[in-house]
């Protein structure tokens, strides 16, 4: 079964409601702020839509987070299609508190049960255009990744550009990227955005690779997916009470690597909004009593893949 087109328009909404309430928290150096606002106001658009939605990734669990908490129910009149969710209302709080480029409001739907129940903790990313099997993998070192990549992609490794989080955690593997003359796209933040870069020539990013948050990497595989782009992941459960959660939420075996296609599968809907302008999409932007947003939405089973620009009222 596939996600009705009805919805697009409707997650596009709630995307760009969170967007634009987080807008106005933009350059106030107050992180929780900002994420509240994206927060609240995401959820009381979902509350508006038929549907009995499930928070599968959100913002915690219920006693860290009052709202979109995991398990967390949605949807108005307990009507219409049951759906999974995930939501990073405000992905990036440094971007937008600091009124950086890059703060985004983003989510992921599926139908109930195709949508990976992922802890919060850090995953191991690796994203391509290439869809094929056995040119890039999570288990190939970096050196195997990037001649198999440059053969395949007939170009020389000095040509390729991989994307990194910037992070002291790296080090190996940007000393090997550095090794191989490979161009280097450091992003401070934001590897939901970073995964995607891979979809698009006109990003001139070949590879996104490294650690990040695991929920980023659900959020990512959505639309990477609807762009017939590859990912994997594999989580990292470092502390023993990361281990126990991740026990709890049904994962037997803590050191697989998940195929992209068994994290999010069947039909999806993804929608990111830009807040702050970045490398996918401009920012909110205020006219009058107006606003604009661009939002890159994504539709698994109608082929959609575009970023939409709207001019609406406040
Ligand atoms: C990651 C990344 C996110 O925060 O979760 C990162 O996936 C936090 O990583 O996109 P560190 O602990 O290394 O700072 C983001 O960059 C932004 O939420």
């Amino acid at each position: 079964m596939a996600l009705d087109t009805k919805f697009e328009e409707k997650f596009l909404n709630v995307s760009s409601r969170a967007a634009l309430a987080s807008y106005f928290f933009v350059g106030k150096k107050d992180k929780n702020a900002a994420d509240k606002a994206a927060t609240d106001a995401m959820r009381k658009e979902l509350n508006k839509i038929e549907m009995q939605g499930r928070v599968v990734i959100g913002e915690g669990e219920l006693d860290e987070a009052p709202m979109l908490y995991i398990g967390e129910k949605l949807g108005l009149n307990n009507n219409g299609p049951e759906l999974d969710i995930a939501v990073d209302p405000l992905e990036g709080t440094n971007f937008a508190a600091n009124n950086l480029p890059g703060a985004l409001s983003v989510i992921a739907v599926s139908e109930k049960g195709n949508l990976f129940n992922a802890p919060e903790t850090y995953m191991e990313k690796i994203s391509t255009k290439v869809k094929e099997n056995n040119v890039v993998d999570l288990d190939f070192s970096v050196k195997k990744n990037i001649l198999n990549l440059s053969e395949y992609l007939n170009k020389d490794p000095k040509n390729i550009t991989a994307c990194i989080l910037n992070r002291p955690r790296h080090k190996k593997i940007i000393n090997e990227l550095k090794d191989l003359k490979v161009n280097i796209k450091f992003i401070t933040d934001g590897d939901v955005s970073g995964a995607l870069l891979v979809t698009d020539e006109k990003y001139d990013v070949d590879l996104y690779l490294g650690i990040g948050g695991g929920p980023e990497g659900v959020l990512a595989a959505a639309a990477l997916d609807a762009f017939n782009c590859n990912f994997q992941g594999r989580f990292i459960f470092a502390t023993h009470e990361d281990k126990t959660r991740a026990k709890k939420m049904g994962i037997v075996d803590l050191d697989r690597k998940y195929e992209l296609n068994e994290i999010i599968s069947g039909d999806t809907i993804f929608c990111c909004t830009g807040i702050t302008s970045g490398d996918l999409m401009h920012g909110i932007q205020l006219k009058n009593d107006e606003f604009i947003s661009e939002t890159l939405i994504t539709h698994k089973s109608t082929n959609l893949r575009k970023i939409i620009k709207k001019q609406e009222k406040m």
